[in-house]
């Protein structure tokens, strides 16, 4: 439903609407005739827009009230951005200096005015273009460590806590999304699926027959719906992430809900190994890229070990929800038995991120929203090569995720599969 103040704004509208705001204005600086203002929003979803002035430059995103990449065939609600918004202003309290500022916000617009993050880039180009980022690790994972632990039962009194899932439940279209595009789609024929053919037509296939992998991404698609653990970024993907040398900056957060924190962990984990595994398509000599390789990897593992550290810190100092009452562990071996307790909280949230990722990985491969990890590797049967290695590692990830006893395991299967020949032929 869309509001009647609502309007899909071009440049020249955006303009006008700009110059009415004094801070915004001043910001940009300047007559508003000489702001330079180019749509260049190039995700699913929604419009962005640079907006240049004399005085500096500022962000754009409106949503629009359908799916960008489908058409207005596929309605999808503008109140994304009102949770957008809100995930914005939240994650900045919780994770303060790793999400752009919101300078604006117009509700009936649908309309958010930001940062403009310069000279950050979209991650995800940064690695396919084989580029590393120094500080990547320690941001991340203080994004995640934090803006999860921080939204949980383990830091947030129960009525809060509550209040927190309520404010957010509304979101389910965006959620619904997800539901059906990662979790549901890849594995059952329907028509906007792709996939690189005729190479993969065979995997498909058998992914679609494939029961092991049916019942494992079911369970996961119900934890997915039904373990409201902490506020989740929900789609924190490389492409959500804008990154120079010194700086990290979460954004895009208009799929956030009360979800699994494994969904947000496995994101990131996931799509870095598709970066991996999509390296050896954008190889210009053999091997040319195999020290940046090795940092993804290193990366993966550290993502991993870096949060887990994080987070079991950020138990031991700021638990103050109502899960694990301290009193009940204020006796003899009480200590111990609640450091056991957090060792087993965490191997269970590994398991959901190793799964959580594999999803990611799969959808991607064989399902409607692809990634320039694979799509900008231009002859198709070494693209399929990359993707077919993907998927092996990804069904061993989500059928057997209890099986990878530690991070280290993952890598190692990663590493393993990069130089595993699909067969499809000379
Ligand atoms: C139809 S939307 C496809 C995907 O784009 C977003 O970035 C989410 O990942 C969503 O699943
Ligand atoms: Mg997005």
């Amino acid at each position: 439903m869309t509001s009647d103040e609502y309007r899909i704004l071009r440049e020249t509208d955006l303009r006008d609407y700009l110059a009415q705001l004094p801070a915004i204005a001043c910001q940009l600086g300047g007559a508003p005739a000489s702001w330079s203002i180019s749509e260049v929003g190039d995700g699913n979803l929604n419009l962005v827009f640079i907006v240049r002035g004399g005085a500096g430059s500022i962000a754009v995103k409106q949503a629009l009230p359908y799916v960008r990449l489908v058409g207005e065939s596929w309605p999808l609600p503008l109140s994304r951005s009102h949770y957008e918004h809100l995930a914005l202003t939240h994650q900045a309290r919780l994770a303060p200096g790793l999400v752009p500022a919101v300078l604006h916000h117009d509700e009936a617009l649908a309309l958010i005015a930001m940062e403009f993050l310069e000279p950050h880039i979209i991650m995800r180009k940064g690695l396919v273009g084989g580029t590393t980022y120094p500080r990547f690790v320690d941001d991340i994972t203080t994004f995640l460590a934090r803006t999860l632990f921080l939204s949980s039962d383990l830091a947030v009194p129960a009525a809060e806590k509550k209040q927190g899932i309520a404010a957010f439940a509304g979101n389910h279209a965006l959620c619904k999304i997800t539901e059906d595009l990662i979790f549901t789609d890849p594995y059952r024929i329907v028509e906007q699926n792709r996939w690189t053919s005729p190479w993969l037509d065979t995997t498909a296939a058998r992914f679609r027959g494939d029961l092991d992998l049916h019942v494992a991404v079911s369970r996961l698609k119900l934890k997915f719906m039904a373990a409201p653990e902490a506020l989740i970024h929900g789609d924190l993907h490389t492409g959500s992430i804008m990154v120079t040398e010194r700086e990290t900056q979460v954004i895009d957060p208009e799929f956030a809900f009360y979800g699994p924190m494994g969904f947000d962990i496995g994101a990131v984990i996931g799509n870095l190994l598709m970066g991996y595994l999509a390296s050896s398509g954008h190889e210009t000599s053999p091997g040319d890229r195999r020290t940046f390789e090795a940092w993804l990897l290193e990366t993966v593992e550290s993502v991993w070990t870096e949060f887990a550290r994080k987070f079991v810190e950020l138990w031991r100092t700021e638990a103050k929800g109502d899960g694990y009452p301290p009193t009940l562990f204020a006796g003899a071996n009480g200590a111990a038995r609640l450091d056991a307790e957090r060792q087993a909280y965490m191997a269970q949230l590994f398991c959901d991120t190793v799964g959580f990722a594999a999803a990611k990985i799969i959808r991607r491969i064989l399902g409607l929203a692809h990634n320039i990890d694979f799509e900008l590797i231009d002859d198709p049967k070494r693209r399929a090569i990359c993707e077919a290695r993907s998927l092996r590692l990804a069904r061993a990830m989500l059928v057997d995720a209890a099986s990878f006893a530690s991070i280290g395991a993952v890598t190692n299967a990663a590493r393993e599969v990069r130089d595993w020949d699909p067969d499809f032929g000379a």
